[in-house]
C-alpha cells in the first residue's frame, strides 16, 4: 500500500465519519488495518490524521458541529495518534542506536498539542530519542529538562500567534543553554518568519522535511542574537499593562452598540465574547514581533468564526476602534489597529451576506 492509499478519499471519508461519531475503535481499527496492510506510520500521521484534524476546524468555525463534537473527534484522534506510534514502535528493531536526543513541546499558552504530539512522533519514527513535553511549556519546565537531559535539540510548535512572545522566552532559554531551537507550526506565521524574528535556528512546517533536513545538516551551536531593537519603544509592555483596561472599554463598546451580543443567555455568547476577549493579546503579539499580519491573520479567523455566529464583521471593527483610544500615542499599535480596520473593510465585501 501507498500513501496514495492512504489518502484516498473513500478512507478519508470512513476516516471523517468515525470522528463525527467519536467512534474511537472504528478510528483505530481502520489506522491500523492501513499500518498492517503496508502503509507507513508517518503517511497514516501526516496524510490521513492531520488533515482530517484541520477539517474538524472548518466545521468547528462554521458551527456546523458544535465544541463538544469537535473536543470529541480531537479526542479520538489523540487516541489514534498513541494506537499508531504504538504499532509502528513495537514493529521498530530493539537493537538500533539510540539518536540525536529531542525535547518537543508546545509554548507556552498554546494547547494544541494535537499538532506537535504529530511532529514528536514523526521525528520519533525517524530515529530521534524524543522527549515529549506536552501543552503549555513554561520556562522552569524547560530548564529543568534541559539541565537533566541535556538534548541535542529543542522542537517548539506554536499554532496560535497570540503565544509568540512566551515562544521568545522558551527560544533565548534554549539557545542560551547552548541548544539549537526548531520551529514548527502555523503560529509562526507565514514560511515561518515569526520564528526568525525570535531567533529560531531552524522553521520547518513539515515534520517530515525537517526529520529530512536533520540527517543531512544538524544546526550549529547557537550564537548570541540580536535583541528585539523595536521593543525599546515599550509599546509591548504599555499595551500588557493596560490589558484590563483596554477589555473594560472594548466591552463597554460592544455592549453600548451590539447589546444582544452581551445577552448572557444569547446562543454562543460565552464564545463570541472570548473571541473578543483575545485581541488585546493579539495586537501585544503583534507588536512584539512588529507585524501587523499576526493581527490580520487573527481578524481573518474571527471574521468567519463571527459571521458564522450573526454576529457582524462590523462589531470587530468597533472592537479595534475601542483599543486605539486609549493607545493612540503608540505610533505602532495605532498603524496596526489601522491595518486591521482597513483588512476588515476589504473582508467585508467577500463575507457573504446575511
Ligand atoms: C483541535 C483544536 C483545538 C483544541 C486543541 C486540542 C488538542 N489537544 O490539540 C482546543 C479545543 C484546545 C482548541 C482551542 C483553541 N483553538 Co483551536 N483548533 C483546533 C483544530 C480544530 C485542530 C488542530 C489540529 O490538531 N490540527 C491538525 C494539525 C495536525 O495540523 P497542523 O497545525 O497543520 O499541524 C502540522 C504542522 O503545523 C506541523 N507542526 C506543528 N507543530 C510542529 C512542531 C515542529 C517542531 C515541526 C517540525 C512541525 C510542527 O506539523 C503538524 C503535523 O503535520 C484547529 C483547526 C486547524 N485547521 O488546525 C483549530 C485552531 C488551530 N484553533 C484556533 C483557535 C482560535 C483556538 C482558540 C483560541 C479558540 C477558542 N475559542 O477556544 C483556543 C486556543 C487554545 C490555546 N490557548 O491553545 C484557530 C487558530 C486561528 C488563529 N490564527 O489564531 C484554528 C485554526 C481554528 C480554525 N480556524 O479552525 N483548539
Amino acid at each position: 500500500m501507498t500513501g496514495a492509499r492512504v489518502a484516498a478519499p473513500g478512507v478519508r471519508a470512513a476516516f471523517d465519519d468515525h470522528l463525527a461519531h467519536a467512534d474511537e475503535t472504528g478510528a483505530t481499527a481502520l489506522a491500523l488495518s492501513l499500518l498492517r496492510s503496508g502503509a507507513s506510520a508517518e503517511e497514516v500521521l501526516l496524510r490521513l490524521i492531520a488533515p482530517a484534524q484541520a477539517a474538524v476546524g472548518t466545521r468547528w468555525v462554521s458551527t456546523q458541529w458544535s465544541v463538544a463534537q469537535e473536543h470529541a473527534a480531537t479526542h479520538v484522534s489523540e487516541r489514534v495518534v498513541s494506537a499508531v506510534a504504538a504499532e509502528a514502535s513495537a514493529s521498530r528493531p530493539r537493537n538500533s542506536a539510540p539518536g540525536r536526543r529531542v525535547l518537543c513541546g508546545c509554548v507556552e499558552g498554546e494547547h494544541h498539542t494535537l499538532p506537535a504530539r504529530i511532529a514528536a512522533e514523526v521525528l520519533r519514527l525517524r530515529g530521534f530519542d524524543l522527549t515529549f513535553l506536552g501543552a503549555n511549556v513554561l520556562v522552569p519546565r524547560l530548564v529543568s529538562h534541559l539541565h537533566r537531559q541535556g538534548p541535542d535539540l529543542v522542537a517548539l510548535s506554536c499554532v496560535i500567534p497570540v503565544c509568540l512572545p512566551a515562544a521568545h522566552r522558551l527560544v533565548e532559554c534554549s539557545r542560551r543553554a547552548g541548544v539549537p531551537v526548531l520551529a514548527g507550526g502555523a503560529g509562526f506565521g507565514p514560511a515561518g518568519v515569526w520564528a526568525r524574528t525570535l531567533g529560531a535556528d531552524l522553521y520547518l512546517p513539515d515534520p517530515a522535511a525537517a526529520a529530512d533536513m536533520l540527517a543531512v545538516r544538524w544546526p550549529d551551536t547557537p550564537r548570541e542574537t540580536a535583541p528585539l531593537e523595536h521593543l525599546a519603544d515599550e509599546e509591548y509592555s504599555r499595551i500588557v499593562r493596560q490589558r484590563a483596561e483596554l477589555l473594560r472599554r472594548l466591552f463597554a463598546r460592544l455592549r453600548e452598540r451590539y447589546p444582544s451580543l452581551c445577552d448572557p443567555g444569547a446562543e454562543h455568547a460565552e464564545a463570541v465574547l472570548e473571541e473578543f476577549g483575545r485581541l488585546p493579546d493579539v495586537l501585544a503579539a503583534a507588536i512584539y514581533v512588529d507585524d501587523p499580519r499576526v493581527l490580520t491573520d487573527y481578524l481573518s479567523f474571527g471574521a468567519a468564526f463571527l459571521h458564522a455566529r450573526g454576529v457582524p464583521t462590523a462589531a470587530l471593527g468597533l472592537a479595534l476602534g475601542a483599543l486605539s483610544g486609549p493607545l493612540g500615542d503608540l505610533p505602532r499599535a495605532s498603524g496596526h489597529l489601522d491595518a486591521g480596520r482597513r483588512w476588515l473593510a476589504a473582508a467585508d465585501h467577500a463575507v457573504p451576506p446575511d
